[in-house]
């Protein structure tokens, strides 16, 4: 709002009537401050931007014994800013390694964004090849106690969405292959630049369906088809995928394949893993406060929204088709969960399954809610999942800087 007063009584005026009211009487003073109050208006009607938010009357989690842990699950997407590998440590990642410490079964899911500004480059010894390999050395050394770690790709993993982007997954995988070797703990999931479904039955009761949503938003577009095509892409359980022929690699038959994926998961907890959103009140999601010029900024994002974008056509119609799938699984508990907007948001369907943003690794930003927004953050943490030995599932909001969880709670299986 500075702004538009500062601008307001810059107009120089050499004043027989009082500065302010002098200023207001001219035509452009004027439409500044109705831009102005309109502004304030949806700043404060989006619930402002970064502050915190829990739907009241949640009822808390019972903290769970270490032994009473069968499965933890740690989710964390956008964390792949350089500031992560500044010598003095990144908190986040501390915490991340504390809670890798629990005795249970453990996974790390980066749920892309893992290498800003465009991912890794496939040259090495450039200054951007070097600082891309700092970052993913930073997440394998942060994530060093788990028994998984899974990258899922992004929009900037995919060179920022632009031409050669599959050369920079391609190198991004043969980068996490090279820093674990002779390990087989981590990995690009999906890979291969591939959109999958590519799926992890974690334990008997829980399986990971991961996807490359930054594929399937350009795979329509011809004028970004080289970003996806790769052939020999395979779909399903990773230990034992089934090919993609050639020819088949389309759109529909990726959904088909998602379909088989959530399937037959009757008793089970089935976890979508994917970059960008299904559900999102951040800037990516139409959210229209607290960001920059915040009354400016959201209507040249709806006037000309990117694929990136819940604006766009792509967008809204892979949303619609992820959602329609998952709409007709027999799962017990569902969780989509993304990253992408660069903030904490837990909602909770209609259908009673769970949507998660968790892409506050390295950057944080804004966001509003919905009637469904049981949770909503602007601050760097991350999300995590506790399958307990008695089939419980916990789910808490770590934020680094506070030692108890902003939210935990026990989420609903159901009938
Ligand atoms: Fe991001
Ligand atoms: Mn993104």
């Amino acid at each position: 709002m500075k702004t538009q007063t500062t601008s307001a009584h810059g107009d120089g005026s050499t004043a027989r009537q009082w500065a302010p009211l002098r200023v207001l009487s001219t035509r452009a003073a004027r439409t500044l401050a109705y831009a102005a109050a309109f502004g304030a208006l949806l700043f404060g009607a989006s619930g402002c931007g970064y502050q915190m938010y829990t739907r009241p009357g949640l009822p808390a989690a019972p903290v769970a014994a270490t032994d009473e842990i069968s499965l933890r699950l740690l989710l964390v997407g956008d964390l792949g800013e350089e500031v992560i590998t500044r010598t003095q440590g990144w908190p986040l990642l501390d915490r991340l390694t504390q809670d890798l410490q629990s005795g249970a079964r453990t996974a790390v899911v980066l749920l892309g964004d893992n290498v800003y500004p465009a991912g890794v480059p496939a040259e090495s010894d450039t200054p951007e090849a070097q600082a891309a390999e700092r970052i993913v050395r930073a997440m394998l050394a942060a994530a060093a106690p788990a028994d998984d770690v899974l990258f899922v790709p992004g929009n900037h993993d995919w060179n920022d969405s632009h031409p050669g982007g599959l050369e920079r997954i391609l190198a991004q995988d043969a980068l996490i292959r090279r820093l674990t070797e002779p390990e087989d703990r981590a990995r690009l999931i999906p890979s291969g630049g591939c959109p999958g479904p590519a799926s992890l039955d974690l334990s008997p009761g829980v399986r990971l369906v991961a996807i490359d949503t930054e594929w399937l938003l350009t795979a329509e577009d011809p004028r970004r088809k080289p970003l996806g095509g790769q052939t020999g892409c395979v779909h399903g359980p990773t230990d034992a995928p089934t090919p993609f022929p050639d020819d088949q690699l389309t759109t529909e038959a990726f959904y088909r394949a998602l379909e088989v994926q959530l399937q037959d998961v009757e008793g089970r907890v089935v976890m979508l893993l994917a970059h960008h959103p299904l559900r999102s009140r951040g800037p990516h999601g139409g959210h229209l406060g607290g960001t920059w010029l915040p009354f400016l900024w959201p209507a040249v994002k709806r006037l000309f929204p990117t694929p990136q974008d819940f604006g766009s056509d792509a967008n809204q119609r892979m949303r619609a088709r992820i959602d329609e799938v998952l709409g007709r699984t027999d799962a017990d508990l569902i969780i989509a969960a993304a990253g992408h907007d660069h903030n904490l948001q837990l909602f909770e369907a209609s259908s009673g399954a769970y949507y998660l943003v968790s892409g506050a690794g390295s950057k944080t930003s804004p966001a509003g809610r919905t009637p469904q927004t049981l949770f909503k953050h602007g601050a760097h943490g991350y999300m995590r999942v506790d399958v307990l030995v008695d089939g419980n599932v916990q789910l808490a909001v770590v934020e680094p800087g506070t030692d108890r969880p902003p939210l935990s709670i026990r989420l609903r299986r159901r009938e």
